[in-house]
């Protein structure tokens, strides 16, 4: 599709059309967060069934284009979303499916760079730390143009546990999952609060709320096979963040510099995002046994990455 200077479009392209990427191509589309939307998935069938699908829909939404692409498609994409791989299974940990995963990561990214320099890649594929590193390394890029979804979801799941324990509006509730999106994240209590009084939790019952949020994905897997819906909204959230360059502060999986001493691992920690990607890591004051478990998670992760070789 050519452009004209006078009609720059906004290209959002999902690489991975299974549970993740359609319901995120359909939540973009929904909220109409761009002009063009394109859907590559190794399975072109797939890809082309859900683009005709969407566009069934445009009489009741409006002005989007919609198509199952090729990878010449990223050439003029703000954003280049990878969902692509294989689904978690019924207790198979996240750090199980890294092998299968990184092979199909390094194509794609292969491929993305054929036709697509100055974009932003934001990847979703798990485990999305080591997904993330493994990209941002294998691309050249700033680190601040490549992006992980991290910890952002389990805030999310976080925010709302706490939110329907005290009963207030999960928006109101301002709290943090940071590390590795996994086994090792941890919350940042010190941190959380609601219009900065601090949360009226016993010790038991926020042990209760952290194993909640993070043995999440686990219990939905268990009864439906996969998770779906709330990573979508997330991977929205972050991709209108980017487009109106909102600075908005999201806990995505970026790359650590000497955070809290901590460096060359992608970790989820709260991040100012806008146009540019990851304009900055926000520095916060958190507890030295809270930073001795985001060490232990960042450890964890190295030790996977080390694993493979990077
Ligand atoms: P799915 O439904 O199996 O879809 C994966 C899709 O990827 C399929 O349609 C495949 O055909 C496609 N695919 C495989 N290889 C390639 C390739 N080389 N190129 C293009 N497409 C390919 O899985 P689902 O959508 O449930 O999950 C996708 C990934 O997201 C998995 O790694 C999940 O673990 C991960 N999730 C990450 C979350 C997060 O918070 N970051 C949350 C949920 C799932």
């Amino acid at each position: 599709m050519n452009r004209t200077p006078f009609s720059k479009k906004t290209r959002i392209v999902v690489i991975g059309t299974g549970a993740v990427g359609s319901t995120t191509a359909y939540t973009l589309l929904l909220r109409g967060r761009m002009d063009e939307l394109v859907l590559i998935d190794a399975n072109a069938e797939k890809a082309k069934g859900d683009a005709l699908d969407m566009n069934h829909g445009m009489p009741f939404l409006g002005n989007t284009d919609v198509w199952a692409g090729t990878y010449e498609d990223c050439r003029d994409a703000d954003i280049v979303i990878i969902t692509a791989g294989a689904a978690q299974k019924p207790g198979e940990s996240r750090i199980d499916l890294l092998k299968r995963n990184a092979a199909i990561l390094e194509s794609i990214t292969d491929e993305v760079l054929k036709y697509n320099k100055d974009g932003i890649l934001l990847v979703a594929s798990n485990p999305v730390d080591v997904m993330s590193y493994l990209t941002w390394r294998k691309s050249g890029w700033p680190a601040r143009r490549v992006i992980g979804s991290g910890t952002l979801l389990d805030s999310a799941r976080f925010r709302y546990l706490i939110g329907q324990e005290l009963q207030v509006d999960p928006r109101s509730v301002h709290a943090h999952i940071v590390g590795e999106h996994g086994d090792s994240e941890l919350p940042l209590w010190s941190l959380s609060n609601i219009a900065g009084g601090q949360l009226s939790l016993n010790e038991e019952k926020k042990a209760e709320i952290f194993a909640n949020t993070r043995d999440a994905a686990y219990q939905i897997i268990e009864a439906k096979g996969a998770t779906y819906y709330a990573i979508a909204l997330a991977l929205d959230r972050i991709c209108t963040a980017i487009l109106r360059s909102e600075a908005a502060v999201l806990n995505v999986s970026t790359l650590l510099k000497d955070y809290h001493g901590i460096s060359d691992v992608y970790l989820g920690v709260p991040c100012v995002v806008d146009r540019t990607g990851v304009r900055e890591v926000l520095g916060l004051q958190i507890t030295e046994e809270e930073r001795q478990r985001l060490q232990a998670s960042a450890d964890k992760l190295k030790g996977v990455i080390a694993s493979i070789g990077l």
